[in-house]
């Protein structure tokens, strides 16, 4: 059994798609990450980055020993159930060499970039949105572009469909959202619909879906999303 902590977020659905298409059997922990149940002591044991998606696998693999085993950030996620699962990575030297490549670009490009167009679109106060917008509209686009070349003449980012396709699809999927256009990434667009069109995807995005939108944080009512500082992460001396 697997206790997956989760919100309905781009970062959250990269873990949820695996976890359907390996049909691995989950209990869902839904954070309320404008309530800041990310700061929680218990879930910073887990995540001490105090940040979706995380796990805890209750009955891992012979060579992590008996105890649970959790995991933090998604990357290191997919690869661990990967792993776990044998399946939707090369195991050959060349293709994991790959693979890793692609999960590196995702978690220090595409994804912190996106990250950040998302909060300059829809969080930021309206007089402080266009540098950051321009900026990282810009990134978002240039890792569109290095993916349109890697998916050219290709269904998927390595030769088969794999955790480098789950990892980087969502920040794709909410393209429109984030104010950009895939009319010149045709080879993006075509993946995407691919990508869309499978069970797992879909169970994944529904996932909470009715959670998403409530209750909309922004910059000026929510300290805990958009003003965190290390103060944060103090320790509760009672605790
Ligand atoms: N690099 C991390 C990023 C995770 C991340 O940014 N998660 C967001 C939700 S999409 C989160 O938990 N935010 C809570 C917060 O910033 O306090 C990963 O890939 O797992």
């Amino acid at each position: 059994m697997i206790d997956f902590y989760y919100a309905p977020t781009p970062n959250g659905w990269k873990v949820a798609i695996m976890l359907e298409e390996c049909g691995l059997s989950y209990t869902t922990h839904l954070l309320r990450l404008a309530e800041g149940d990310q700061f929680a002591e218990d879930f910073l044991k887990i995540s001490p980055n105090a940040k979706i998606p995380a796990l805890v696998d209750h009955a891992p693999a012979p060579a992590y020993g008996s105890a649970p085993v959790s995991v933090f950030e998604s990357g290191a996620i997919l690869m661990y159930l990967a792993e776990k699962t044998d399946r939707f990575m090369p195991t050959d030297a060349i293709g994991r060499k790959q693979a890793l490549e692609w999960l590196f670009w995702q978690v220090g490009n595409q994804g912190p970039m996106a990250g950040q167009l998302s909060h300059f679109v829809n969080y930021a106060p309206p007089g402080e949105q266009s540098y950051g917008r321009k900026r990282y509209g810009g990134e978002y686009e240039r890792n569109l572009a290095v993916l349109e070349r890697q998916l050219d003449g290709k269904a998927y980012i390595l030769s088969d469909y794999s955790i480098c396709d789950m990892i980087a699809f969502p920040w794709v999927f909410i393209a429109k959202p984030l104010t950009a256009s895939l009319d010149n990434f045709p080879q993006v667009a075509a993946w995407r619909e691919r990508l869309k069109q499978r069970p797992a995807v879909i169970n994944a995005i529904n996932l909470y879906k009715a959670a998403q939108n409530k209750g909309k944080a922004n910059v000026e009512n929510n300290a805990i999303l958009y003003n965190q500082s290390a103060s944060h992460f103090k320790k509760d001396p009672s605790a």
